[in-house]
């Protein structure tokens, strides 16, 4: 496939003659010639299903795809990724967050020492924190029960949990309170610790570096006015830390016991299952936090031994590919229609776009095709009566998955089904579409004149023939969604293997972090360190005169 014709391979070759080939062949007609599309083209693990029916692809081009994954020894590095070879090469590392959730009782060797240690010593220490915690063993200083928690990371360490917290909210314990620091905002911490008594706050420092100056800003202020309050005795019952740095913990001012250790090979963004999933556990319970992991290692499992063609992340990445790719869509929408799902778009983003946003390939060549899609998405049916206009007529086309709970945690009246209808209306519309001449008989028996039927018709019209996969679920419970979570990082990781690229690094956010650090003290201070662009020192100064 590649840069200097590196995508001149035989499966590559074969897709681009299929998409020439299908470019323009109708889902509806597809639908029309082959009663057993749905049928063929749906798959089941447990209670989720997907249906990826809605998708404009033939057997013909479906073959091609997993010829393409085959080609790319799609399988040879899931097994490396899962075997603990270091995959991520550009940082040495192992890529094991799947170890996290292996409920196999089987060893992961890495560097000759089985990770399984320990890892089920942390989460035996996450167990019995979480527990003593709820129940009011592990106090705050002054003897009270700690109920509201709040977790101070960014990214991946604030993404997963912010996200798992909202989406089993259901599970929580009644009197625990979860609330999220992330950005360095200081309105962040202002607006959470407004409402908040320190007798009854316990911290949660999720950093996997212990360096990121968001996090550690955040803390220190946290720290200040738990200390203003209580006073310096007070930080062992109210600060706990989530790191792979002890040195830094205890530099911060955090006892090392109150640490949750985990690894350089676990990802910021693939940690939740980690120590950094500490406020889930202790928000839900370790039982249910447990039911989470068992939720993705069977996604792991599917993932590692279904055929490439019966493969749920494999399809659903190939799918992905034949868009980005062939198509050259290169937006990508996820609609959850569950209220309590409504940061996944968000955890989402950073999975998918941190992981493949990537432009060099494992050769070190830049590469000549396009690599990780925009993502985007929210809660429906809010976002039905926002940017759904351009899904449905837009003339950039969006692949869409929608993720539907047939029975929802709140079943009050009518609210469900009608949320359903509307979720089944959205695929069927955007696959259907509605022809001019439809639109126009659609005015008629409105009883419109023929002008108004002309001056109408082709903006009541829609083309149609636009994708969308369907993730039908029982309910969203943590099993669940453990194995949504790790369907879309196994489809993340496999379109990450055919455009050859590494998921694992971000090195794409350091520029910013480091010019941000050269511009502090010029902010600060009188002098300008740096020759820097006209704009930039124009609004240095700009900013430097509101600020006087
Ligand atoms: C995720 C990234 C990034 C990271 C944050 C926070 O994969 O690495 O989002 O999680 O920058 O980093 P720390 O956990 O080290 O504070």
């Amino acid at each position: 496939m590649f840069a200097k014709n590196k995508n001149n391979t035989k499966a590559w070759q074969k897709l681009e003659a299929e998409y020439k080939r299908f470019k323009k062949v109708e889902m509806r007609d597809l639908f029309k010639k082959d009663e057993k599309r749905a049928t063929k083209y749906t798959l089941s693990l447990g209670d989720l299903t997907l249906d990826y029916s809605k998708n404009r692809f033939d057997a013909d081009v479906f073959e091609a795809l997993i010829d393409l994954a085959k080609e790319r020894g799609v399988e040879q590095k899931r097994d490396d990724m899962f075997s603990a070879q270091k995959i991520n090469f550009t940082e040495n590392r192992a890529v094991l967050h799947t170890a996290l959730r292996n409920r196999s009782g089987q060893s992961v060797v890495l560097d000759g020492k089985n990770v399984m240690d320990d890892i089920n010593a942390v989460l035996m220490k996450m167990k019995k924190f979480s527990d003593d915690v709820r129940y009011g063993k592990f106090k705050g200083y002054t003897g009270k029960k700690l109920t509201n928690i709040v977790n101070i990371g960014i990214g991946g360490s604030d993404l997963g949990p912010v996200m798992v917290c909202e989406a089993l909210k259901k599970y929580q314990m009644k009197d625990i309170n979860c609330y999220f620091i992330s950005n360095i905002d200081g309105t962040a911490c202002y607006e959470t610790l407004k409402n908040l008594d320190p007798e009854t706050t316990l911290f949660i420092v999720a950093s996997k570096t212990f360096t990121t100056i968001e996090t550690l800003t955040n803390a220190k202020t946290c720290r200040k006015w738990l200390v203003d309050a209580l006073g310096e005795h007070a930080v062992d019952k109210h600060f706990v830390a989530l790191s792979t740095n002890r040195e830094k913990v205890v530099e911060f001012g955090i006892n090392p016991d109150n640490m949750f250790a985990f690894w350089d090979f676990v990802g910021g963004r693939y940690s939740l299952w980690s120590a950094i999933g500490l406020i889930i556990a202790i928000a839900v319970g370790f039982e249910n936090f447990e039911k989470l992991l068992e939720g993705a290692f069977a996604m792991d499992e599917h993932f590692k031994t279904a055929p490439l063609d019966k493969n749920m992340p494999v399809i659903l990445a190939l799918l992905g590919i034949w868009y980005n790719n062939f198509f050259n869509f290169h937006r990508y929408c996820v609609v959850p229609y569950d209220e309590y799902l409504k940061y996944l778009p968000s955890y989402l983003q950073q999975l998918d776009m941190e992981s493949n946003g990537k432009s060099v390939d494992k050769d070190g060549d830049f590469v000549s095709y396009s690599t990780g899609p925009a993502i985007f998405g929210g809660a429906g049916t809010n976002v039905q009566h926002s940017f759904f206009q351009l899904l449905h007529q837009g003339t950039d086309l969006v692949p869409v998955d929608f993720i539907i709970p047939a029975i929802s945690h709140n079943e009050i009246g009518d609210h469900h089904q009608i949320l359903l209808s509307n979720v089944l209306a959205q695929g069927e519309a955007l696959m259907r579409g509605k022809t001019v001449l439809e639109a126009a008989n659609e005015l008629k028996k409105a009883g419109k004149s023929d002008d108004e039927v002309e001056a109408l018709k082709k903006y009541k019209s829609f083309t149609g023939n636009r994708p969308s996969n369907t993730l039908l679920c029982k309910k969203i419970d943590p099993f669940t969604l453990g194995e949504i979570i790790a369907l879309y990082e196994h489809k993340v990781f496999v379109q990450g293997v055919i455009w050859n690229i590494n998921s694992f690094d971000q090195m794409g956010v350091e520029l910013g972090k480091q010019l941000a650090l050269n511009i502090l003290p010029e902010l600060k201070g009188k002098s300008f360190a740096l020759d820097h662009d006209g704009s930039t020192m124009s609004l240095i100064k700009k900013v430097k005169a509101f600020r006087k």
